[in-house]
């Protein structure tokens, strides 16, 4: 897998990702013979680095993309003995950013970083003995990792026509963030949606609440945002036992071109001082964990998002409640089952958690790995295809759409050249996913 990093956002979370990876390659399972412990770090190895440096370190298979110095130059300055990045892999300007503008970001800092990024993804490729993907880690909020972000997803479409293509994109928090927010989004989604093959959304906001409410950390920041960010791709991404690549992701999570945008549920979420406490729970407690996050508001219920919240006990709950429709889930479970804790995911093969329309062989699958993640007894992650995207996306289409209406920042996206016949095809590009994906739960 090779990934690029694009603005604040994704390099500081390609940074923490890289850093996880690395811990977790040395981490050892010890519940597991010292072989299985090497083949699964062998294997994680050669997924997200290339090589030793002279000095020891690992040296990750990744490209840093900004239009400014500060954030990439801090995360070099990190001291860091066990992995690095290529210097030659920095494709960096002097300049202040793209200025939260995504049209600024698409239209010009792109085009002017196209020669030397492309060249250095060729490089990335050759030096590879077989590319599986490209991840591409942005915020779609500021103008750098969504415009910039946009333009290469884009051209790597046109460059690499088969490679796999996946997006792990940040929604910003629904307020007080940057004024251009919903506009940077809206026209970030629309190319995501054409031209990658699936992209995982995480909203920041519900990253955030369970830093909060489940993890008691009231002053959470951005890096606690980015670690559990990086928990749940690690679980994706890290070796199963029948590998995974990024193909096969893609074909397993976006069957249908009309549904490429899944997000990543993962439980437990563990302060890393109680973590005892936390192992009493069983398979089954955190199989029901996740297929809670899958739940609707009904009339009825006012419902929180299941996540950030313990595990609902309550069994009139079960029956009480509707269900999402699903385009597809996978589930990955990593650590030992054993005959007293079987894990058993049934509940998420029921005919009624899915669109009629995919096949019974295509709906479900789930994943296994017995060593543990990041010493984690076990932790599982839910990637899920469903219509509750709908909700979050639709909020930002009629942010943008309020804001459009009323011409506001307007000027600033037309003097690089967007015109408002761009914004017109986002919209409803956009709004045609939005509604795809909230007819789901129609059928
Ligand atoms: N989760 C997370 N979100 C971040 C991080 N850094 C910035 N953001 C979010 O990203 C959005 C702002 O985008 P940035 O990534 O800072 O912008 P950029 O891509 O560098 O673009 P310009 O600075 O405009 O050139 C806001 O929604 C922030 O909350 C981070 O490290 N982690
Ligand atoms: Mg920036």
């Amino acid at each position: 897998m090779l990934t690029i990093q694009f603005g604040q956002c994704g390099n500081q979370l390609g940074h923490s990702l890289y850093s996880s990876l690395s811990s977790d390659i040395d981490s050892r399972d010890k519940t597991l013979p010292r072989e299985l412990n090497y083949r699964y770090s062998e294997s994680a190895f050669e997924r997200w680095f290339e090589g030793i440096t002279k000095e020891g370190k690992r040296l990750a298979r990744a490209i840093l993309i900004d239009t400014e110095q500060k954030v990439i130059k801090k995360i070099f300055k990190q001291p860091n003995s066990k992995w690095t990045y290529r210097p030659q892999n920095l494709v960096c300007q002097a300049g202040g950013g793209s200025a939260n503008n995504w049209a600024y970001g698409y239209l010009i800092k792109g085009p002017q970083l196209k020669e030397e990024t492309l060249e250095a993804v060729r490089k990335e490729a050759e030096r590879a003995d077989r590319l599986g993907g490209i991840l591409l880690l942005l915020s779609s909020a500021g103008g750098t990792g969504s415009g910039v972000g946009s333009h290469f997803v884009e051209l790597l479409r046109e460059e690499f026509p088969t490679k796999t293509l996946l997006g792990s994109t940040v929604l910003p928090f629904t307020s007080g963030e940057v004024g251009t927010q919903n506009y940077n989004t809206l026209l970030t989604l629309a190319k995501f949606s054409e031209f990658c093959d699936a992209d995982l959304l995480f909203e920041n906001e519900q990253i955030h609440s369970i830093c909060t409410s489940v993890l008691k950390n009231v002053e959470a920041k951005l890096k606690d945002i980015n670690e559990i960010i990086c928990r749940k791709l690690a679980a994706v991404f890290q070796p199963v036992e029948n590998s995974l690549d990024a193909s096969s992701l893609v074909s397993l999570i976006a069957p249908h071109p009309s549904f490429k945008f899944a997000s990543v549920k993962s439980v437990p979420h563990i302060a890393l001082n109680c973590t005892a406490y936390e192992s009493s729970y069983k398979w089954h407690s955190h199989i029901r964990h996740l297929k809670q996050t899958l739940r609707v508001r009904s009339l009825h219920h006012e419902l929180g998002d299941a996540e950030t919240k313990k595990l609902s006990h309550n069994p009139s709950d079960a029956s009480s409640h509707k269900y999402c429709k699903s385009v597809s889930n996978i589930l990955i479970t990593r650590g030992t089952s054993l005959a007293k804790d079987p894990l058993i995911c049934d509940d998420f093969k029921r005919r009624d958690l899915y669109v009629d329309w995919i096949s019974e062989a295509d709906r479900f699958t789930h994943l296994n790995q017995e060593r543990q993640l990041f010493s984690e007894e076990k932790f599982a992650a839910l990637v899920t295809n469903n219509s509750q995207i709908h909700r979050p996306l639709d909020l930002i289409v009629e942010k943008a759409w309020k804001m459009y209406t009323n011409a506001a920042f307007l000027h600033q996206y037309k003097k690089f050249g967007l015109e408002e016949d761009d914004f017109l095809t986002s919209f409803a590009k956009v709004e045609n996913v939005v509604k795809s994906y909230r007819e789901l739960d129609q059928n």
